[in-house]
């Protein structure tokens, strides 16, 4: 499952540097997985919910003081795969035979549906089938705990998270009690790609006229809201995500992008890097297809504690960070880039038979 759009790392750090401002007592909390929630903390939850247009109704059966925070949703945020496993191993368990000739299937089966899509919202079929089989392996796996109680318990050690409590009580009013009644991640996404309340909120629509936007079971509503998240987060139709280079010996590591505040102050053109010594691997010359600054990154690579550049590296384009708006992990986006890629050039990638 995704580590959802909450750990955009530069939001995340941002906010830390916030509350270390305002509030020192409350940063990095952690809670034992079986600590009840504090009442007090949890009125004050009810309280912003009414404040913010929530019924006190609803408010009040979904935010009871019984309610109990979900054991398994402590553990898994404090346990997040995008951060442990090696890009090879994130990579290899993703991009994987399976789900690229399912991902063919699926774009065979719906071409028309995803023809629509494609001339409405400008987003490539294969990178729609990408995203669903990342978040969910074509539906398969929506998730398995109830998307409220995971909310509320992630709001306790992260603030920011409270906003999506309260976006989610909203959808309830609204109509949308898939968000009680179905089940979803551990980090409170829900549907076959995944949304959480506040993406659901802003970036879900209506994909076949019914009036209503279901991303639980409706292909046009979960096609028609990825493309639209895609593109109004930036996606550009027809340009490259990014490749694999390799760096030059004594190549200053301090060019590599880090963290995503970074990437403006660290970015080049691909003429800049290649005077550098970045090179395709194998040694030829970076082939200079697009005009806008690019950033370097290292997915193994910490550098805080590896004296060397560990692992992989790739130069990535505008399009590369437009994924990090439905995850913020660089190693999510390398999976869904290299998936659609897959799936939409079978000629490269066949299958035996
Ligand atoms: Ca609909």
């Amino acid at each position: 499952m995704p580590y959802k759009r909450n750990q955009l790392r530069s939001m995340f750090f941002a906010a830390v540097i916030g509350f270390a401002v305002l509030m020192p007592g409350m940063i990095n909390k952690s809670y034992a997985a079986t600590e009840p929630f504090n009442l007090g903390w949890l009125e004050l939850l009810r309280e912003e919910a009414v404040q913010k247009g929530v019924k006190p109704g609803t408010v009040g059966r979904l935010l009871p003081n019984t309610l109990q925070p979900l054991e398994s949703v402590e553990r898994q945020s404090q346990s997040q795969p995008e951060k442990r496993a090696t890009l090879e191993d994130y990579l290899s368990k993703r991009v994987t035979p399976h789900r690229i000739a399912k991902g063919r299937q699926m774009m065979n089966d719906n071409a028309s549906l995803l023809g629509r899509m494609e001339r409405q919202h400008h987003v490539p079929p294969q990178l729609i089938m990408s995203i669903w089989a990342m978040e969910t392996s074509y539906g398969s796996n929506m998730g398995d705990v109830n998307v409220i109680r995971a909310l509320v318990t992630v709001a306790r050690s992260r603030p920011e998270y409270r906003r999506e409590v309260i976006e989610a009580l909203h959808m309830i009013d609204e109509g949308y009690t898939q968000i009680e009644t179905m089940p979803g991640s551990w980090a409170g996404a829900f549907g076959q790609t995944q949304f959480i309340p506040s993406s659901f909120r802003r970036l879900a629509i209506d994909g076949d006229g019914d009036g209503r936007k279901d991303i639980w079971t409706n292909l046009a509503d979960i096609f028609a809201s990825t493309a639209n998240h895609l593109k109004l987060s930036g996606w550009k139709e027809g340009e490259p995500w990014g490749k694999r280079v390799i760096l030059p010996p004594g190549f200053n590591r301090d060019h590599l992008t880090d963290l995503k505040k970074e990437r403006v102050e660290r970015s080049k053109t691909l003429q800049e890097w290649a005077q550098l010594g970045v090179r395709l691997p194998g040694g030829g010359a970076l082939p200079l297809d697009y005009n806008k600054p690019v950033t370097l990154i290292a997915p193994n690579y910490n550098p805080q504690t590896d004296r060397e550049v560990q692992g992989p590296v790739y130069v990535v384009y505008d399009n590369f960070w437009t994924i990090l708006d439905y995850n913020s992990s660089y190693k999510y986006s390398l999976a869904v880039n290299m998936l659609a890629d897959a799936i939409g050039r079978p000629q490269v990638m066949r299958q035996p038979e």
